[in-house]
Parts: C-alpha cells; structure tokens; sequence
C-alpha cells in the first residue's frame, strides 16, 4: 500500500517570463540579452510569445479552472529595474503584483524564481557574469522582489538552471555579434552567480519571515554503461560536476571537492576574493527545487574527440568530455520526438539521491515533454503522450515519497504553451494550447488539450491515477 500525496501537495505547473509573456518592450521593459539573441528567421522569437502580459487574468482564470494549487513563474529583471539596477519601475512591479493577486484570489500559491535565463541586456554590456558588480544587482534587484512581494510570496527560487547556464550556454544562445564565453569565463561566472545566490538566500530570510527560498538546477541521474569499474567513475564524475557540484555550494555552502580538483587540475577554478568563502557559507536553502526531464548514461572516456557524440538540438544530451567520459546510449529507455530520454524511474532515483543528500524537502519545478502538438478540427488536441508521460512520472514520484522522501509538489513544464528555448513554438508543453505558428500570430486563442482534462482529474482527487 503506497502512501497518499500528502495533504497539500503543491500541483503546479511552470512557465518562465521570457517564453511566455511578449511585451518585449512595453511599459518600461529593457530588452534582456534573450531578446538580442540572433532568431533563425523560420522559428518564433519572444516578441509576443504567448501574450501572457496581456492575457494573464483569462490565462489564471484556466489555471485556476485546472485546479493548480501552485504557479511557477518567473519575473523579469528588466521589467523591474530597466537599467540593471537604480530605480524600480513601477509598470512592471504592478504587473507581477497583479498576477500574484490574481493567483491568491483563485487560491493558487506564487512560486517566484527571481531569475530564468534574462540577464537586463545593459548588465551584459557590462561584463554580464563576469563582472562583479552583477553580484550586487542581483541582490538589488531581489530585494525590490522581496520589499514589493514578501508579504505574499511564500515560494521563491534564485536562479533557474545555473548548470545549464555553465555546462551549455549554447543553449540559452549568446546576444548578436557576441561569442559563447569560454570555459574558464563560465567558471568564474558561475561562483559570482554562487555569492550572488547565497547572498539572495540570506536576505530573503531577513526580509521575508515567512518565505521559503530555494535553488533550482536542472538535477538527473547517470547511469553507467557497463559494469566496468571505469563506466562507473565516469558515470560519477559527470554527476558530480553536473549536478552535486552546483547544489552542493548552493546547500552546505562551500565547493564539492572532487569538482573543485577537477576544476583545479584543468585551470578552471574562479578566483575567490577574499570574504566570499564567509559570503557562500550565509546562504541556505529551505527547499531544493529540481528541474527534471531525463537521465543521460554514461561510459569512461577514451580521451579522444571520440568522446564528443554530436546530437544536434538537444542541449538536454549531455554531451561527453574528453578525459572525464562519454556520452552513451541506454537501449531500456524510449525518447521523445526531440531525443530526450524518457526515464520516470530516473526522477524517483533522483529525488532518492537529492533527499538522502541534503535532507531538505524537494519541489520539482520542471518535468514534461515537448511535442509538436496538433490542433484538429473541433478544437482538439490529442496529446495522450504528455498524459502518458506525466501519469508516469507522478507514479514514481508517489514510490520516492513511499521511499521516505519529502516531496513538496509538483510544477510540470507548462502551464500554457509557451516558445521554446530553441525550437520555437513547434515545440510544445502545455496543458493549454496557444493558437499561434511560428511568425503567424493567427488569434493566440487558448484551448485546452486533453492533458487539461486529465491533469484536472488528477488534482481534484490529490493524485489518484
Ligand atoms: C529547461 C528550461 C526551460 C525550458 C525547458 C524546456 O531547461 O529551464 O526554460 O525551456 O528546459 O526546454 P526547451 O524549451 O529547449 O525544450
């Protein structure tokens, strides 16, 4: 007999500003280094996106209908504060303070990431991560955040995927006529994201008595390819430097040993001023939000460019490292129609891994497949898929919580359709359809598929099956 989801388990769904609310540049907004990207003419930008800004009272009034308990969003920086830091602007602080009023009126909590890939475009003019002073912004900026909203918001997260903003910034994609950072840069990046988060951590519990903060790294398992003794070191090393080496800073407040040596060995580790040691050590998470899509499989490297396997489009694949492993197939797992694994069983091993861990509770903040969903006659989108997806992973997240792990809810991605870090809006995740092609607008009128039904159901009865 499994044990039930526990009384109010967090039933959520995801977006991110950037990919779902267009407005680009309305009410004050500064363009974010998202929107300097160089767009291939044939895919959607995030101009428009889904028209969030201006649809979110109908937008919540479906999350609301769907049963969500919870809405993961995020805000953007340059909404808030145009110019990086200075002074607020005030547009953009109604807005969120409207959505969030409208999500408490439906009874639906806020979960705030402060931070989903939009670095203000002006900060990046200025060094961006590299620069120090970004550090101080982010806090700036966070407090805004926490001064406005902390009265209201219980859920925040700090940065969403710093890991997939280190290990491959490709995808997220670099503002025109500027090159993708080199390693050592991105390391030095990442610990001034570290300081910054560790200090938003602290401050968040100073201004926000009752707000719970957390971490949200894109978090999986490796599995080794063969039990040779070597698979099983390469698949450990990439774990480690993927995933325990980012939540590991982030939660005990100092560098997991082996990705420091790792780091040390290849003349990849960041300068640390002094007083930052002190600095990470201040912030501690209550939760640890993980992002979760699918498992890579992993075998010892040869040492060579063999170790590279090319898959093009799929910044999810991990591809391999010379000298530290490579990356393999697992012929037990199904893909989805864009590759990436499909691996229910790897999310409840992973919150086993993340629990045992650290000991905290757990939100996933991002689990889903995306699809080129198919709009048929009569308003209908059959995407049994996704609900054969999602039913599959909540079952083995009912195992992880039997397991004894604390499991605080569930945010799979999307809400709504939204445009896809790469792959526009072919690419598809929400239980709500958004009418739209890639530059054809057409009427942006949502519509439900059929996850929406099912996904209702589901809430309704706190997760029966
Ligand atoms: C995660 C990001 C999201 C979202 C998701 C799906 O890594 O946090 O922003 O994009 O992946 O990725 P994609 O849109 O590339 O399919």
């Amino acid at each position: 007999q499994l044990n039930d989801f526990p009384p109010g388990f967090l039933w959520g769904a995801s977006t991110s500003a950037y990919q779902v609310e267009g407005a680009w540049d309305e009410d004050g907004k500064s363009p974010s280094i998202v929107d300097m990207l160089d767009h291939p003419v044939e895919t959607a930008d995030f101009k428009v996106a889904s028209d969030h800004y201006h649809r979110f009272r109908e937008d919540v009034k479906l999350f609301a209908e769907l049963g969500l308990k919870a809405y993961r969003f995020s805000v953007a920086w340059t909404r808030i504060l145009p110019n990086g830091t200075g002074e607020a602007n005030q547009p953009g602080l109604a807005f969120y303070r409207d959505l969030i009023d409208e999500l408490l009126k439906h009874g639906i909590e806020p979960v705030v990431t402060l931070y989903h890939f939009d670095l203000p475009y002006v900060l990046e003019q200025q060094g961006g991560w590299s620069n120090r002073q970004t550090i101080d912004a982010f806090v700036e900026y966070a407090d805004v955040l926490f001064t406005a909203f902390g009265d209201k918001v219980k859920y925040w997260l700090t940065i969403n995927e710093q890991n997939t903003m280190i290990l491959h910034p490709g995808a997220i994609g670099v503002p025109k006529g500027g090159e993708l950072p080199t390693k050592p840069v991105l390391y030095q990046q990442s610990h001034h994201m570290l300081v910054a988060q560790a200090r938003v951590m602290a401050l968040c519990h100073q201004r926000c008595p009752k707000g719970k903060i957390g971490p949200a790294i894109n978090t999986t398992s490796m599995y080794q390819e063969t039990c040779h003794p070597l698979d099983a070191i390469a698949a450990h090393n990439w774990e480690t430097l993927r995933c325990w080496s980012f939540l590991d800073v982030a939660v005990h407040g100092r560098y997991n040993a082996l990705a420091w040596r790792y780091l040390q060995d290849r003349g990849l580790a960041p300068v640390i001023e002094a007083g930052d040691t002190e600095l990470l050590l201040q912030g501690r998470p209550d939760y640890v939000a993980i992002n979760y899509y699918s498992t890579a499989t992993i075998a010892a490297s040869r040492g060579d460019a063999s170790d590279i396997t090319a898959r093009a489009g799929d910044q999810q694949i991990m591809l391999g490292e010379p000298g530290v492993y490579r990356a393999a197939e697992n012929p037990y797992v199904d893909k989805t129609p864009y590759g990436w694994v499909i691996d229910p069983v790897g999310l409840r091993l992973t919150l086993r891994k993340v629990y045992e861990r650290y000991h905290l509770p757990i939100l996933i903040t991002e689990n889903g497949i995306g699809a080129p969903d198919q709009l048929l006659s009569g308003d209908i989108i059959n995407d049994d898929y996704r609900i054969d997806f999602m039913r599959a992973h909540i079952e083995q997240m009912q195992l992880a919580i039997n397991d004894g792990v604390d499991l605080l809810g569930y945010c799979p991605w999307a809400a709504i359709d939204l445009v896809s870090t790469h792959q526009g809006y072919a690419k598809r995740y929400g239980f709500i359809y958004v009418n739209r092609g890639e530059q054809d607008l057409r009427d942006l009128r949502r519509i439900k598929k059929n996850s929406f039904a099912w996904y209702q159901r589901l809430i309704a009865s706190n997760g029966q099956q």
